[in-house]
């Protein structure tokens, strides 16, 4: 275990096992750095549309003291992207300018692939397979060309989405890079809930992310057996800042908690273990604020939470990681011998620096109104099987791009139950271009994280999740994958259809 592991290891012990006060009363000189907000694209009108440009490039960032770091990111950033603000009802367009280097990709090469191939795919956006940048959904773009998606008007309700590179077999590392930006959709008629919403000052957007460095400062990815397992790492980011601090006002704070992390999940709570109103899911708002003490994020999703510090000031609260467990008797796949900061282990995450008192408006009771389970109208249900047999399997099968696995008919509803056979990991299941409902779990009752739109859903070992999919919107060839993103680049991937 090296100093930094023992050091994070020691700031969870005294946050969050009960000794040393609880709310941080002794302050570890670890959170020294400010956390960097993204700052958000400004897009290009033209003939009714707003144009997103976006430069994929080589960049370097000092994460670790006396070392620099060589990342990717975009738009001449450091590391990650802007902010990418879209309004429901806006016609937008999005397109890609490659100019990373040649380098290899991690896990080999696909036929006719080069070397730098990169794409964008909008995380949760439901729009047709042409306006998301994943061409031949696997193949990418070549270094020094560029490349624009179709014209989209977003129809959908306001979200915290994201935007990632998807080259099949380098996904994980482009995105360990640097590579994401998260991507927030506004709907005007939501103004009217007086939700904090003045973005890098009670409205934080929260990209968590786990690395693991080499002594020179370069990112030790995919250097160890275990991380084809998917990849983590011990240092903790939060919009690319180490263990960050943030000076924020005694109000409502929202947070937009966005997982960009390979392969870890995020069990978020606060250390002093107070109370906070969970508002959205992946994919929008909740019909009414729910009252929790954690909840947990896989990799790829995202959770929108207001915390109320309104009877806070002078005071430090720290967002951390709580403790827990993939699996009876298993500690994850980051479990094996020499493995640090492992899957579960608990750690905090960034710390609050709460000032004066400033009033903000009350949560409204009612958030959305989402429409009603309908399964009964499920015309068809489809099931997964995940690693059945066969490490990075779906129904037995690794990802092929010239199969493609699942024809829907569009407008259909359906339900699609995805079981997991491992039994010592979770892999969180993702689905392009769609916002779907769960319906239940087979190992209980649902909570509220579960209660909203999704378009990434955790899979305990053993457990079967099924969810309700209207394809009311989707038009062409779209993936469903595994997030942990060193999985689906082994092949845990599939294609769907969505034809007329
Ligand atoms: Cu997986």
């Amino acid at each position: 275990m090296n100093s930094k592991a023992s050091l994070l290891g020691a700031l969870a012990a005294a946050l969050l096992l009960g000794c040393g006060g609880g709310d941080g009363a002794s302050t570890p000189a670890h959170f020294t750095q400010a956390l960097v907000i993204p700052p958000v694209l400004a897009p290009a009108s033209s003939g009714g549309v707003d144009h997103y440009e976006l430069t994929a490039a080589a960049s370097s960032k000092a994460f670790v003291p006396g070392t620099t770091t060589p990342t990717y990111a975009y738009n001449g950033l450091a590391y990650l992207g802007p902010t990418i603000r879209l309004t429901r009802g806006q016609a937008a367009q999005v397109t890609i300018h490659n100019q990373l280097p040649p380098d290899p990709p991690a896990m080999g090469s696909m036929p006719g692939m080069m070397a730098g191939e990169t794409s964008v795919h909008l995380h949760g956006l439901e729009v047709s397979d042409t306006a998301d940048i994943t061409p031949m959904v696997g193949m990418g773009l070549a270094p020094g060309s560029s490349a624009s998606g179709s014209v989209f008007t977003p129809d959908q309700p306001s979200a915290t989405l994201w935007y990632h590179p998807h080259p099949h077999m380098d996904t994980g590392r482009q995105v360990y890079m640097g590579l994401a930006g998260m991507m927030i959709l506004d709907d005007p008629a939501d103004a009217a809930l007086n939700l904090p919403s003045t973005y890098g000052v009670n409205d934080l957007p929260l990209v968590v992310q786990d690395r693991r460095f080499k002594a020179d400062g370069r990112f030790d990815y995919l250097t160890r057996p275990e991380d084809m397992e998917g990849q983590m790492g011990d240092h903790i980011l939060v919009n690319g800042v180490e263990s960050p601090f943030e000076a924020v006002s005694a109000t409502r704070v929202r947070l937009r908690l966005l997982n960009g992390s390979n392969r870890r999940s995020y069990l978020f709570a606060f250390s002093d273990r107070r109370t906070f109103q969970q508002i959205a899911t992946d994919g929008g708002l909740l019909p009414s604020p729910a009252p929790v003490t954690e909840v947990m994020v896989p990799a790829g999703s995202r959770s929108e939470i207001v915390v109320d510090f309104s009877g806070d000031p002078g005071k430090t609260v720290y967002l951390v990681s709580r403790k827990f467990t993939e699996a009876p008797g298993f500690g994850g796949d980051g479990d094996e011998a020499g493995a640090i900061l492992r899957e579960g282990d608990p750690f905090p995450i960034m710390q609050f620096r709460i000032g004066a008192f400033v009033a903000s408006s009350p949560l409204p009771a009612h958030l959305a109104t989402l429409p009603a389970l309908d399964p009964q109208n499920a015309t068809v249900t489809r099931q997964f099987d995940l690693e059945r047999g066969a490490d990075d399997t779906i129904n037995g099968k690794l990802f092929d791009m010239n199969r493609v696995d699942e024809a829907v008919t569009a407008g259909a509803c359906e339900i699609w139950s995805v079981t997991n056979y491992a039994p010592d990991i979770s892999h969180p299941w993702h689905v392009h271009g769609i916002q779907f409902r769960v319906l239940d779990r087979s190992s209980g009752p649902l909570a509220p994280n579960d209660q909203g739109w999704k378009d990434t859903v955790r899979i305990n070992p053993g457990e079967t999740v099924r969810m309700l999919m209207h394809f009311d919107k989707q038009h062409g060839l779209y993936m469903f994958h595994c997030h942990i993103l060193e999985h689906s680049d082994m092949g845990m991937m599939g294609l769907y259809r969505v034809s007329p």
